[in-house]
C-alpha cells in the first residue's frame, strides 16, 4: 500500500465534503462513497482502510445512513430526479464531479454498475464540451475554478512527483517537534518538556493545503485515519501504546519549500536518549537504517550542548551520514534563550561546529533556529494567534515587541533560511 494513494483518498473525501448540492447532497455523498468502495475494493487496499475511511467520511460530511440500505438503482433514480429534472448547469458539475472522482480513483465509468446508469446517454466528454462553453462564458467559473485547481494544482503532479526524505533526529526534548511545527507553521505535532514523540511521524509537503489530513499505520494494517485533522488527534495517536509498531504519514503544506520537482517529505523522530523508554531509540535507529534518507537534520538544543549524551548520538549519526553519503544539517535550536550579550550567536557555533567535526561530520551546515518563535510569528502571520495559550501570548509579547515589522522578523527566527537549504538540497542545488 502507498502513501499516495491512501492520501489521494482522504484528499478526495475532503474535497467532496466542502461541496453541496443542495436537496441532492446525501444522495450524492451516498453515491461518491460508493465509488471510494468499489475503489477500495478493485485496488486492494488494506481492507481496515474501508471502515475507516467511512467514518472519517461520514464525521465530514454529516452522512445520512438511512440512505446506505437504498439500492445503487434507486440511488441513481433519485439523482437523476433532481438533477436532471431541472436544467441547472451544476448538474453538469455535479456529473464533472463523478468523472473526476472515477479518474481520481481509478474507477472504469463504463465498468461501474453505479456510475453508468447516472450518466444514461451522456457521455464524458458531452459534459466536459458543456461545461467547457459555459467555462467561457464565465457562467459556472466561480464553482468550477476550486476543481480545476484541485485537479492541477494537485492531482496531476502529486501523483508522478519523487519523494525526497529528510529526517530530523536529536536527543529528547531538543526541540524536534516543535521545529516540525514551525516548517507547517501551525501547533499539530504534540511538543512538551519531556519525552514526547513516541513514533515517527512523516509530513508529506503538499503545497495547496491549508489543513493536515493523515492516518496512522500499526505495522501493515491502517489503524485510523483522519481529514482535517487536530492536535489532539495527533496527540492519541502518538500516545497510544495499544497501537504497535505505529507510524503516523500526514499530509500537510512546509512552508517556503515546494513541489516543483518532488515532494519533500519531513520525518520526526523520537528522542534517542529517553532513559524512560530505551524503544525510543531503537525506533529512531531502525527508521534511519531502514530509510533511503536524502537529508538529516539534527535539531541541537542551544542552551545544552556538548553533553556526553549529544557525543554518542553525533557519532553514531556522523557513521551513518558517511556510509550513506547523506548531508547533514544542523539546526540549533532555541536560539531564542541565549543571553547575546554573554556570548554571541556565531561563537557558540563555531564552537559546535568544532564538536561536530570530531565527531567525525565533515561538510555540514548549521543555521541558529527559534523554532518556537517562529512557530508563533508564523500563526500569527497567518491570523491564527487566536489558538494561543495564554502562555504563548506572553511569550509572543516577550519575542516580538509591539510596532515591530513581523514580516521582517520572520528571517530572524531563523527558519527561512533552513527552509531555502531544504529546497535547495531537494532541487539538487545544494553542495
Ligand atoms: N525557548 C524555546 N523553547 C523551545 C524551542 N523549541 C522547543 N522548545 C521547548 O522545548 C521543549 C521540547 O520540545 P519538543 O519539540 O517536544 O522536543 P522534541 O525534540 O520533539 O522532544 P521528544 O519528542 O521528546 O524527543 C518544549 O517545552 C518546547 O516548548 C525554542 O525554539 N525555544
Ligand atoms: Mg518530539
Amino acid at each position: 500500500m502507498n502513501e499516495k494513494e491512501i492520501f489521494k483518498l482522504l484528499n478526495w473525501l475532503d474535497f467532496l465534503a466542502e461541496r453541496q448540492y443542495g436537496i441532492v447532497t446525501d444522495y450524492f455523498n451516498e453515491l461518491q462513497w460508493r465509488l471510494i468502495r468499489q475503489y477500495i475494493r478493485q485496488s486492494r487496499l488494506d481492507s481496515n482502510l474501508m471502515e475507516h475511511t467511512l467514518t472519517a467520511y461520514k464525521k465530514i460530511s454529516a452522512g445520512n445512513s438511512r440512505l446506505k440500505n437504498l439500492s445503487d438503482a434507486f440511488l441513481i433514480k433519485k439523482i437523476k430526479k433532481h438533477l436532471f429534472g431541472n436544467k441547472f448547469d451544476f448538474r453538469y458539475l455535479c456529473l464533472y464531479h463523478v468523472i473526476v472522482g472515477c479518474n481520481l480513483l481509478s474507477v472504469d465509468m463504463e465498468q461501474s454498475d453505479v456510475v453508468k446508469p447516472l450518466f444514461g446517454k451522456k457521455k464524458e466528454i458531452d459534459v466536459y464540451a458543456f461545461l467547457e462553453k459555459k467555462w467561457k462564458k464565465r457562467k459556472i467559473a466561480c464553482t468550477l475554478s476550486p476543481t480545476e485547481e484541485f485537479i492541477t494544482e494537485y492531482l496531476n503532479p502529486y501523483e508522478t512527483f519523487d519523494v525526497k526524505n529528510v529526517a530530523v533526529c536529536a536527543n529528547m526534548s531538543a526541540g524536534k517537534s516543535t521545529f516540525v511545527n514551525a516548517l507547517l507553521g501551525d501547533d499539530y505535532l504534540p511538543a512538551r518538556n519531556e519525552a514526547t514523540t513516541a513514533c515517527v511521524t512523516s509530513v508529506y509537503d503538499c503545497d495547496y493545503m491549508d489543513h493536515i489530513n493523515g492516518y496512522v499505520m500499526t505495522g501493515n494494517q491502517i489503524a485510523d485515519v483522519a481529514v482535517r485533522l487536530d492536535a489532539p488527534v495527533l496527540d492519541r495517536w502518538n500516545s497510544d501504546s495499544s497501537l504497535k509498531n505505529r507510524h503516523i504519514y500526514l499530509q500537510g503544506n512546509l512552508d517556503n519549500i515546494t513541489n516543483n520537482d518532488a515532494i519533500v517529505v519531513v520525518h520526526d523522530t523520537p528522542g534517542v536518549n529517553n532513559s524512560g523508554d530505551f524503544n525510543h531509540k531503537q525506533i529512531t535507529y531502525d527508521f534511519l537504517n531502514r530509510s533511503k534518507l536524502d537529508l538529516l537534520i539534527y535539531v541541537a538544543n542551544m542552551t545544552q550542548l556538548g553533553t556526553s549524551d549529544e557525543e554518542r548520538i553525533l557519532k553514531d549519526l556522523a557513521r551513518l551520514a558517511t556510509e550513506k553519503k547523506i548531508p547533514t544539517f544542523f539546526v540549533l535550536n532555541k536560539a531564542d534563550a541565549i543571553d547575546e550579550e554573554a556570548e554571541s550567536l556565531d561563537e557558540i557555533v563555531a564552537r559546535f561546529k568544532n564538536d561536530v567535526e570530531k565527531c567525525g561530520f565533515k561538510q555540514c551546515a548549521f543555521f541558529p533556529v527559534s523554532s518556537m518563535a517562529a512557530r508563533l510569528l508564523k500563526m500569527k502571520l497567518k491570523g491564527k494567534e487566536g489558538l494561543f495559550s495564554s502562555k504563548e501570548k506572553r511569550r509572543f509579547a516577550i519575542f516580538f515587541e509591539e510596532g515591530m515589522d513581523l514580516n521582517l522578523q520572520i528571517e530572524k527566527t531563523g527558519i527561512i533560511a533552513v527552509e531555502r537549504a531544504i529546497d535547495a538540497v531537494v532541487a539538487g542545488n545544494w553542495q
